[in-house]
């Protein structure tokens, strides 16, 4: 069976999809897009590929252009210089998101923008010309900025339309009206020559009265849609707050073709970060008559717990949720709601017809409950999981269970419990300081508290907070009892590490608790899933193969790049299969990738199957981003010093 091929071949699969999804705009679903005219949402690129490049950067408008859907728009923030130029910048400010304090250094000011004191250096300060010699750079500072010392320069809304040539739309939000107007700048006359000169799909604002001022003079073709702001705020040209306005949407629809409302207008998050139930904003707005689209999709800010860190099923709710479908996103990062809408509507969790990759658990579902709990390996078995996992720890009374590691330190509250008293030391484990399963009794274990892992705690990412200490442990039996009365799940995986330890100090087989079991219960009653044994240790491998036909993996633990014949041959004699780390296959550098060795396919070619581990949703930045930036100090200089 094709296994990590059928990895890329997913990537392929959605790459061709993507492919097709460009050669034409006719798709074949299985259910229409809720969409207001049945169309596919559109994929809104804010600045371009802004996640990545620095916002509105050429860079970053090509990247979206080569990664996203066809029909990608690019979205530029119009502001204006003092010389009246229009470019796309993100704030009006310019000190964030380019080097200029740097190269203007007491230009710095304050004004007042809509009755708030701002700081900064605003691009009215600036003739086109002062900026020529400015480069743009990542304005959000917890985003790696090594990308920045590329000498990205601050664009026109002309240079944009020429020099990256946007593939179907240009989207211009004018965020400012009433303030440049106070500065005597028009954008009306801005935005009507620019209206003259090129296409523009979509213009929005905060601003009614910037819109309403447009809506007689603009081509039919641009649509103008009206962008509502925190619901306390005050559209400064209309003194009324969004939330007013939100209610009055009959009045919206005579200047306006569409709304562009925060994520949270559409489904807000409770205080604890869980989603509530939706509001009706779509299903009003549609009413209406007009389009909806939502804003504030980011990868590495997917708030509200119920995704499990995973953007994409965000982007589902909003596009695919079975009682409505907004007509676009505005995305830092196109890629994903590109995939989203393309590759993952409307499949629910049917992927046959397509080769699919086996999914392996990792303690259960433990990105949403304590490892190898019950809770963990039923969200597994309902989330669609293939195989099941198990690493196996033995208790002081011999019965074999699945626990997360052998510290019990590590996954429960012991530290917090009677059993603190028995927290000890052992070098030949590696562990300090640890909780061990050898030294408690089953019923013991059974009354710890489990607690949730958080690996990304560093970077405040915590998982499902509200069942951090839910769930029961398992004996392997009760496990494979589980596993065996899950239609859905087709093997599993029982993980071996420390025999040699725990049958030479601690008197305890593991290898034999195991074969016990196993053969125990094929004796009583059917055991239909396929068994998986892993271990880092070969011999505990080859002990397996001596006494069953079960399949043999083979955990390669540290990364390689590369791997001769003559160990392939020895692997594959004790050994069906192997788990290497991804970054084995994919290597990185800084955090970026470089390129993809041919392990796989070398391992492939002796006949062994090859799995991929550890897959993750949280998006966190890289530590050494982080790093330089501390090393630079003040964020400023980081920007010109990442060399
Ligand atoms: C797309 O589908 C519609 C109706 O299903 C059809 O009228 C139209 O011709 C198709 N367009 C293309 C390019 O195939
Ligand atoms: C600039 O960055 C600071 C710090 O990240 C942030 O608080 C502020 O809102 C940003 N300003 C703009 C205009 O983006
Ligand atoms: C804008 O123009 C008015 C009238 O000509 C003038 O009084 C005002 O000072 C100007 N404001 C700025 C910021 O230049
Ligand atoms: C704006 O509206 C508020 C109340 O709705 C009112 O008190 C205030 O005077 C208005 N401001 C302007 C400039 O019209
Ligand atoms: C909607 O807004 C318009 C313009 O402000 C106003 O004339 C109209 O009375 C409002 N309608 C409702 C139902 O609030
Ligand atoms: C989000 O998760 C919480 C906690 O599990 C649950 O109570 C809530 O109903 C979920 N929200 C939605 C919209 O499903
Ligand atoms: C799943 O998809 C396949 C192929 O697309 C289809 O034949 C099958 O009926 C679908 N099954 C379900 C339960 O929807
Ligand atoms: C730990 O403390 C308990 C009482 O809380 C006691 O019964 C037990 O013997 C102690 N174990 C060790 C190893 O000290
Ligand atoms: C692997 O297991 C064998 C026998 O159980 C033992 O002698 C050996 O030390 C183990 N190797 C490692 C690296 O733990
Ligand atoms: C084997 O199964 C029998 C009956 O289910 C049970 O009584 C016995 O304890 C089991 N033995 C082991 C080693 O699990
Ligand atoms: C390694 O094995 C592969 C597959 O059998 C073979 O194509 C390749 O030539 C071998 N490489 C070397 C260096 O022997
Ligand atoms: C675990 O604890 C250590 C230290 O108290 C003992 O030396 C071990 O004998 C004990 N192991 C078992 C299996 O109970």
């Amino acid at each position: 069976m094709c296994k990590l091929r059928s990895i890329l071949c997913l990537v392929f699969l959605c790459s061709a999809a993507l492919a097709a999804a460009q050669g034409s705009k006719n798709r074949t679903k299985t259910s229409p897009w809720q969409t207001l005219g049945g169309n596919e949402p559109l994929v809104i690129a804010r600045g371009g590929f802004s996640g990545l490049f620095a916002d509105s950067s050429s860079a970053a408008y090509k990247l979206a252009a080569l990664t996203s859907l066809r029909n990608v728009i690019f979205w530029c923030d119009v502001q204006l210089t003092k010389d009246g130029a229009g470019i796309c910048f993100p704030s009006l400010t310019l000190d964030n998101s380019s080097n200029i304090a740097f190269i203007f250094k007491n230009k710095d000011t304050n004004y007042l923008v809509n009755g708030v004191s701002m700081h900064g250096w605003f691009s009215v300060d600036f003739t086109l010309n002062d900026l020529a010699n400015s480069y743009l750079t990542q304005g959000i500072y917890s985003r790696p900025n090594l990308l920045d010392g590329n000498m990205f320069q601050i664009l026109t809304v002309q240079d944009v339309v020429k020099q990256v040539n946007p593939p179907l739309g240009l989207w211009l939000n004018i965020q400012h009206d009433a303030f440049f107007s106070q500065k005597n700048l028009s954008m009306r006359r801005f935005v009507l020559s620019v209206l003259k000169s090129t296409i523009v799909d979509y213009i929005s604002s905060p601003e009614v009265n910037f819109l309403r001022g447009i809506y007689a003079r603009k081509p039919s073709r641009t649509k103008l849609i009206f962008r509502f702001l925190g619901k306390d705020e005050v559209d400064p040209s209309f003194n009324q707050t969004y939330d007013s306005l939100l209610s009055n949407l009959t009045f919206i629809k005579t200047f306006a073709s569409g709304i562009l409302v925060p994520k949270s207008y559409i489904w807000p998050v409770d205080s604890n970060g869980y989603l509530l139930p939706h509001t009706s904003v779509v299903l009003d707005a549609h009413r209406e008559g007009l389009e909806v689209f939502a804003s504030g999709f980011v990868n590495d800010d997917t708030f509200a717990y119920n995704y499990s860190y995973n953007p994409v099923a965000e982007y589902l709710s909003f596009v695919d949720n079975g009682e409505f479908s907004v007509d676009g996103v505005l995305s830092d990062f196109p890629i994903t709601p590109s995939v989203a809408i393309d590759c993952f509507s409307h499949i629910g969790k049917n992927m046959s017809g397509q080769e699919k990759p086996l999914v392996i658990s990792h303690k259960g579902s433990s990105g949403d409950y304590p490892d190898c709990t019950d809770l963990a390996y039923q969200r597994a078995i309902s989330d669609g999981v293939d195989v099941l996992d198990c690493p196996v720890q033995m208790t002081k009374d011999g019965i074999p269970v699945c626990l997360g590691s052998i510290n019990l330190g590590e996954f429960t509250l012991a530290a917090q419990s009677q059993f603190s008293n028995q927290t000890i030391s052992i070098p030949e484990l590696g562990i300090e300081n640890g909780i061990f399963t050898f030294n408690l009794t089953w019923s013991e274990i059974q009354g710890l508290q489990p607690a949730i892992s958080n690996p990304y705690a560093s970077s405040r990412l915590y998982r499902n907070p509200n069942s951090k200490n839910a769930g029961k442990f398992m004996t392997l039996s009760a496990f494979l009892d589980l596993a065996n009365s899950a239609s859905s799940v087709s093997g599993v995986l029982i993980i071996i590490e420390d025999a040699a330890y725990l049958a030479e100090k601690e008197g305890l087989s593991v290898t034999d608790a195991v074969l016990d079991t196993l053969k125990n219960y094929s004796g009583s009653s059917q055991l239909v899933k396929k068994i998986m044994i892993q271990s880092t240790n070969s011999s505990v491998l080859i002990k397996f193969k001596k006494e069953s036909n079960y399949e043999l993996v083979y955990w390669i633990e540290e990364s390689i790049r590369d791997v001769d014949n003559s160990t392939i041959t020895e692997i594959k004699s004790f050994a069906d299969s192997v788990v290497v780390s991804k970054n084995s296959v994919f290597p990185d550098n800084q955090a970026y990738l470089t390129g993809m060795t041919d392990i796989v396919q070398k391992l492939k070619a002796f006949e062994l199957s090859v799995y991929v581990q550890r897959f993750r949703n949280e998006f966190y930045v890289s530590s050494l981003g982080l790093l330089l930036r501390c090393k630079c100090g003040d964020q400023l200089i980081c920007h010109g010093c990442w060399n």
